[in-house]
């Protein structure tokens, strides 16, 4: 199959329509307080009732090039307690965060920003630009346990449920307002020369029956969307645009950047597991139960068509959830949820153990046992000179082997902290080692990624 998957590289490359899906950018780039945000003045107009920028804002060198210098909320922001915690703690928004002034107009009525704005340091080249939540966004309840938690909101956003969806903050994901412990980053490498990671322990009953995988990631918005056209550079530099339905094409399947790749290259039914960035920026899980697909012999979970669903290439960190669900008596629903949103589901006919595959990896073609994680895994082994490979961060992975349920993953539940004893919970890679070549599982340290031509600064 490896050589069929090739070939269809081959055969079909250029044939696909351009479609480039890339959503507006609410982050923007450049420029420091353009209009004027906030300039040695907090507060103007009554903002921060009950607790702005509460604990120090820009501790540590924030706001390089001119984000709300000197006080934030012009015209009334965060009443009910916006900022506290400390806002831009580390060092954020260099070169313009909260360009024009964060809140202006009354946003975060009701607890903006509660725990720390954007804590850990990005937004870099502009973070907020044209002013978080410009015009009255997160009214009712914006942001609590986390920075912007949700993201931006420009324009008037998350009325009654506060920016939920995505979180701007620096190098890690906040949970429950505080930070993950831990991510690491995969970058852009040279053909033949993939930064990877590799997992060959899944944890111990994980697929057997019913299970939910989680993640968070932020996918690096400074590369272009574009067709990611085989045989190309662009396959590596680029983040691919074209959105091709689950099943709707024999090569369905392998467009797209590969965030984990998971794919039995011997019989993809036969226990693949891959998450690809699709559509520049929507994300898609292919599941092989053995199950009745079509073409590609997998579901493809898919957050589909990319014009009805956001691009995750805003900045900002995003949670993830892989869910197989019972349905009925016999059969399994299958669930992308992202950012606490029920994205994509399939319906398969089959509850396949998978543990029993992935316990030893059966039918594997030899040397590519395991999850690869931020490449294409045979691309990644150099059995192909390059594939559309993953750059951005990733962090706290978590193995269940229960579904979730709704009311864990609806906002603001799915930024939820773990302690690790949660029932279900059988794994948890935390990306706190901050230094060498492999993370483990904090419920198990033998069980452990080994990582290959990591990119500093890889631990984040
Ligand atoms: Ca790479």
């Amino acid at each position: 199959m490896r050589t069929a998957r090739w070939l269809a590289v081959v055969v079909l490359s250029g044939a696909l329509a351009c479609d480039d899906g890339r959503a507006s950018d609410p982050t923007g780039s450049g420029g420091g307080n353009v209009g004027g945000g906030n300039v040695g003045g907090g507060n103007v107009g009554g903002g921060n009732v009950g607790g702005g920028n509460v604990g120090g804002g820009n501790v540590g060198g924030g706001n390089v090039g001119g984000g709300n210098v000197g006080g934030g909320n012009v015209g009334g922001g965060n009443v009910g307690g916006g900022n506290v915690g400390g806002g831009n703690v580390g060092g954020g928004n260099v070169g313009g965060g909260n360009v024009g002034g964060g809140n202006v107009g009354g946003g975060r009525v009701g607890g903006g920003n509660v725990a720390g704005g954007s804590i850990g340091g990005v937004d870099v080249g502009g973070g907020n630009v044209g002013g978080g939540n410009v015009g009255g966004g997160n009214v009712g309840g914006g942001n609590v346990g986390g920075g912007n938690v949700g993201g931006g909101s420009v324009g008037g956003g998350s009325v009654g449920g506060g920016n939920v969806g995505g979180s701007l903050d620096g190098g890690r994901p906040l949970l429950d307002g505080g930070l993950a412990l831990g991510a690491i980053a995969f970058n852009v490498n040279a053909a033949g020369a993939d930064d990877y990671g590799v997992l060959t322990a899944l944890p111990p009953g994980f697929g057997a029956g019913e299970f939910t995988f989680e993640l968070w990631i932020r996918p690096d918005p400074a590369f272009p969307t574009g067709l990611c056209t085989d045989g190309t550079a662009g396959q590596r530099t680029q983040w691919c645009s074209p959105d091709p339905a689950p099943g709707s094409s024999s090569d369905w399947w392998f467009k797209g950047n590969f965030l984990l790749d998971g794919h039995n290259n011997m019989s993809f039914s036969a226990g693949t597991f891959s998450l690809q960035l699709v559509g520049a920026g929507r994300v898609r899980w292919q599941l092989g139960d053995q199950g009745s697909t079509g073409p590609g012999a997998t579901w493809g979970v898919q957050a589909h068509p990319s014009a009805t669903v956001p691009s995750l290439l805003d900045g900002r960190w995003h949670h993830l959830a892989c869910i197989r669900r019972w349905q009925g008596a016999t059969q399994a629903r299958l669930e992308l949820w992202v950012d606490g949103v029920l994205t994509g589901t399939q319906v398969s006919d089959v509850r396949t153990n998978l543990a029993t595959i992935w316990s030893a990896w059966s039918g594997f073609p030899t040397g590519e046992a395991g999850w690869f994680l931020g490449a294409e895994k045979q691309s990644a082994l150099g059995s192909l000179s390059q594939y559309e490979d993953y750059k951005g961060l990733l962090s706290e992975l978590r193995f269940w082997t229960r579904p979730l349920q709704p009311g864990e993953l609806a906002p603001p539940s799915f930024a939820r902290s773990v302690s690790g004893s949660e029932p279900g919970l059988v794994g948890w890679f935390r990306f706190g080692e901050g230094a060498g070549t492999t993370a483990c599982d904090t419920l198990a340290p033998t069980r452990c990624i080994t990582f290959q031509r990591v990119q500093p600064p890889f631990w984040r």
